[in-house]
C-alpha cells in the first residue's frame, strides 16, 4: 500500500454501503438528528438559524441519506479523501506528498456557459438587448418561473442514498471587511476537499457568522442522471441536465448536474464574479477575473498590479513571474480574481477571494512557470492531468521533466506514449493547491485592507495587430479598452476551435448583470477615488511566419517595468493611434536571449485597426446597443478617427 494512503489509513472507515454507521463508528458525529435525518459529522449547534433554515430546506428538498457538517479540520479531511479513494474518485500520487489526481466522466471536463443562467424579473437587468435577430452573447437569463421550475425539475430527492455535506466558507480573509461569506451544501465530496483549498472553509466561519449573519446560499448536486446508471460511477455527474442558476436578489446560487470547477466550486466564479459583481455594484465597488502581483524595482520601490486575461491566457503565469531583468522582484497575490474597493482616503484596495490556485495544467513547467511548480507538489487535487508509473503527473510541456523508463496513463486511463497522437492531459485538466505553497505569495496576500492597486491592466491572445503593449489616454478611454477586449478562444469553457472572441473585461462568461450596466458602474468609479492608470498588453503576437514575436514570461518583466516607470508619471512614451506606447529606447530589450525587433513589437497596421475598430463597432452595436454609455461609443469614434490618419 503506498505510504500517502496509510498515512490516511487512522481514520477509520466505513464501506460505502455501510457509511450510514459512521457517525457510531468514528465518534466524530453527535448523534443528533436535523429534520429527522441523522447528522454522520458536525455540529447542529455550531449553525446560526438562518444558516440552520438553509440546510433545513436543503434536506427537504434533496433527501439525503445523512448530513455532515464541516469542520474544515485535518481529520476531516482525511475522511474525505478515504471516501473518495473508496469511490474511486481519487488515486494517490505517492510521488509526492498528499497529492491526488481525479479523473472526471469525459462529459464533464470544463465551465458549462451555454447552462449558465441569471435569475431576474427583467431580462434587461441580466443581459443587454441585442439587435434583432441577433443572438446575445452576454449571459443568458432565466425567469423566476423557470428558475424554481429547473430546480423542481431537477433537486428533489436528488441526494438519496448520499450525504450532504454543509460547507461553510469565506471568500477573503475571515474578518475582513472586503470579505463575504457563504454556505455550500453539496454532495460531492471531491468539492468539499476542494472548497478546502480553494477558500477559507469550517468552523472559523461559523463563528465568523454568529458576529454577522450574512451569508450566500449554495446549493449544488452532482445530480442523479435520469437513466439511474452511472456509467462512471466514480463521477457521478448528470451531464444531460446540467444547469448553473444565479439568483441575485436572493444571493442565491444553484447547480446541479456537473462536479468539474468553476461549475461545482461555487465560491469561484458563481459567487467571487457572479453574485460578486452584483453585490459590487450595489456597494460601489469592483469584482473582477483579475490576477494580483506586487512588483518591487531595484530601488526597493513596490507597487501592486492587477490584471485581466480571459481564462486560460496566462494569469497564473503572470501572477508568478520570475523576472528577466536583474533586480525586479514579482509576489503574488492572487492569480485569478480580485475584489477591489477604495478605502477612505481614496486609495482603490484589492483583496484575493481565494485561498488557492485553481489552474491550467498543461503549459505549467520549469520552463515556463518554475514558481507553479514549486507550489503543486504537496497538498494538491489534481484533475484530469495523466500519472505515471512512478506516482507522479504529467501533461504537455512537462516533457523535459519526465524520467526515462516511465510509463503514461492517460487523462481517460488509457496507456499512452509520444506517438500516440492525442493528448495526455485533457487540455484544460486543472491543479487545486494552497496559495499559501506559493514560494512568491506575498508577505500582505492576506492583508484584511487588502493591497494598493498602482494599474489594472487588460489582455488576450491576439496573433495580429495589436502590440505588446499601450496605455489607456484616461480612465474611460481604459474602460472602452475593456469593453473592447477580444481574445482567441480555450478550452476552458466548451468552446471550440481558435476563433477570435469579444470578451470584454475577461468577464464575458461571468457578468453577474447587463454588461451596459456593469460599464457604467466602471466609469462611475472615477468619481469614487484616485483611479488606476489602464494598459492592454498581448504577449502573443505573431510574424508572418507564425512564430511569437515576443518571448513572453520572464521578459514580460520588461513590460512591467515600463508600467511602473508610467506610474511614476515618466515621459518614457509616445502617443499613437491606440494610445501610448513605450518610446523606443524606454522598453529595456537589453540582453534578451532573443534578438526583438521594436518594430514588430508595435506597428500598427493601419488596415487591421480600421476592421478592428468597425468590428468593435459591430458587436456593441449588435450586443450592447443603447444599454453601452454614450461615453464609450465616443471613445470608440475618437479611436477610429485617429486610425483614420494613421
Ligand atoms: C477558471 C476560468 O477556471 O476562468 O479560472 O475558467
Ligand atoms: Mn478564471
Amino acid at each position: 500500500m503506498p505510504e500517502i494512503v496509510e498515512k490516511i489509513n487512522d481514520v477509520p472507515l466505513a464501506s460505502p454501503i455501510t457509511r450510514k454507521s459512521r457517525a457510531q463508528q468514528t465518534n466524530y458525529g453527535l448523534y443528533s438528528h436535523i429534520c429527522g435525518t441523522n447528522i454522520s459529522y458536525g455540529n447542529v449547534s455550531c449553525l446560526t438559524s438562518s444558516v440552520k433554515a438553509f440546510v433545513e430546506e436543503s434536506i427537504a428538498l434533496c433527501q439525503p441519506d445523512q448530513v455532515h457538517i464541516c469542520d474544515g479540520s485535518d481529520v476531516e479531511n482525511k475522511m474525505i479523501l478515504r471516501i473518495m479513494l473508496e469511490e474511486g474518485t481519487i488515486i494517490p500520487l505517492p510521488k509526492y506528498e498528499n497529492c491526488w489526481l481525479a479523473r472526471t466522466n469525459p462529459a464533464d471536463v470544463a465551465r458549462v456557459e451555454s447552462r449558465t443562467f441569471i435569475c431576474t424579473e427583467n431580462i434587461d437587468e441580466t443581459i443587454p438587448t441585442p439587435k434583432e435577430g441577433v443572438r446575445g452573447t452576454l449571459g443568458n437569463w432565466i425567469s423566476p418561473d423557470d428558475f424554481q421550475q429547473s430546480i423542481h425539475g431537477r433537486f428533489p430527492g436528488c441526494m438519496k442514498g448520499r450525504t450532504m455535506y454543509v460547507v461553510p466558507f469565506s471568500m477573503g480573509p475571515l474578518g475582513s471587511p472586503l470579505s463575504k461569506i457563504g454556505i455550500e451544501i453539496t454532495d460531492s465530496p471531491y468539492v468539499v476537499a476542494s472548497m478546502r483549498i480553494m477558500a477559507r472553509m469550517g468552523t472559523p466561519v461559523l463563528d465568523q457568522l454568529r458576529k454577522q449573519d450574512e451569508f450566500i446560499r449554495a446549493l449544488h448536486s452532482v445530480g442523479t442522471p435520469l437513466n439511474g446508471i452511472l456509467e462512471y460511477f466514480s463521477w457521478p455527474c448528470d451531464p444531460e441536465r446540467t444547469i448553473i442558476l444565479h439568483n441575485p436578489s436572493e444571493n442565491l446560487i444553484v447547480s446541479y448536474g456537473s462536479g468539474y470547477g468553476g461549475n461545482s466550486l461555487l465560491g469561484k466564479k458563481c459567487f467571487a464574479l457572479r453574485i460578486g459583481s452584483t453585490i459590487a455594484k450595489r456597494e460601489g465597488w469592483l469584482a473582477e477575473h483579475m490576477l494580483i502581483l506586487g512588483i518591487t524595482n531595484p530601488d526597493g520601490e513596490k507597487k501592486y498590479i492587477t490584471a485581466a486575461f480571459p481564462s486560460a491566457c496566462g494569469k497564473t503565469n503572470l501572477a508568478m513571474l520570475n523576472p528577466s531583468l536583474p533586480g525586479y522582484k514579482v509576489e503574488c497575490v492572487g492569480d485569478d480574481i480580485a475584489w477591489m474597493k477604495f478605502d477612505t482616503e481614496g486609495v482603490l484596495r484589492a483583496i484575493n477571494p481565494e485561498n488557492g490556485f485553481f489552474g491550467v495544467a498543461p503549459g505549467t513547467s520549469l520552463e515556463t512557470n518554475p514558481i507553479a511548480m514549486a507550489t503543486i507538489f504537496k497538498n494538491t487535487i489534481f484533475t484530469n492531468v495523466a500519472y505515471t508509473s512512478d506516482g507522479g503527473v504529467y501533461w504537455e510541456g512537462m516533457e523535459s521533466s519526465l524520467a526515462s523508463g516511465v510509463q503514461i496513463t492517460d487523462w481517460l486511463g488509457k496507456p499512452w506514449t509520444k506517438e500516440s497522437g492525442r493528448l495526455a492531459a485533457h487540455p484544460n485538466s486543472r491543479f487545486c493547491t494552497p496559495a499559501g505553497q506559493c514560494p512568491i505569495i506575498d508577505l500582505h496576500w492576506e492583508d484584511p485592507q487588502g493591497v494598493p492597486i498602482s494599474a489594472i491592466l487588460f489582455g488576450g491572445r491576439r496573433p495580429v495587430g495589436v502590440p505588446l503593449i499601450y496605455e489607456a489616454r484616461s480612465w474611460s478611454h481604459g474602460v472602452f479598452i475593456g469593453a473592447a477586449m477580444r481574445s482567441e478562444s480555450t478550452a476552458a469553457a466548451e468552446h471550440k476551435g481558435k476563433a477570435i472572441m469579444n470578451d470584454p473585461f475577461a468577464m464575458r462568461p461571468f457578468f453577474g448583470y447587463n454588461f451596459g450596466h456593469y460599464v457604467k458602474h466602471w466609469l462611475s468609479m472615477a468619481n469614487r477615488g484616485k483611479v488606476p492608470k489602464i494598459f492592454h498588453v498581448n504577449w502573443f503576437r505573431k510574424d508572418s511566419n507564425g512564430k511569437f514575436v515576443w518571448p513572453g514570461y520572464g521578459d514580460n518583466s520588461r513590460v512591467l517595468e515600463w508600467i511602473l516607470r508610467r506610474c511614476n508619471e515618466e515621459h518614457c512614451y509616445i502617443d499613437v493611434a491606440i494610445g501610448k506606447i513605450p518610446a523606443k529606447s524606454a522598453l529595456n530589450l537589453n540582453n534578451m536571449k532573443e534578438v526583438t525587433d521594436y518594430e514588430e513589437l508595435f506597428s500598427l497596421p493601419k488596415e487591421f485597426w480600421l476592421q478592428e475598430t468597425a468590428e468593435i463597432r459591430a458587436y456593441f452595436e449588435s450586443q450592447v446597443g443603447s444599454d453601452l454609455p454614450q461615453e464609450i461609443y465616443n471613445e470608440l469614434s475618437q479611436l477610429r478617427e485617429r486610425v483614420a490618419q494613421i
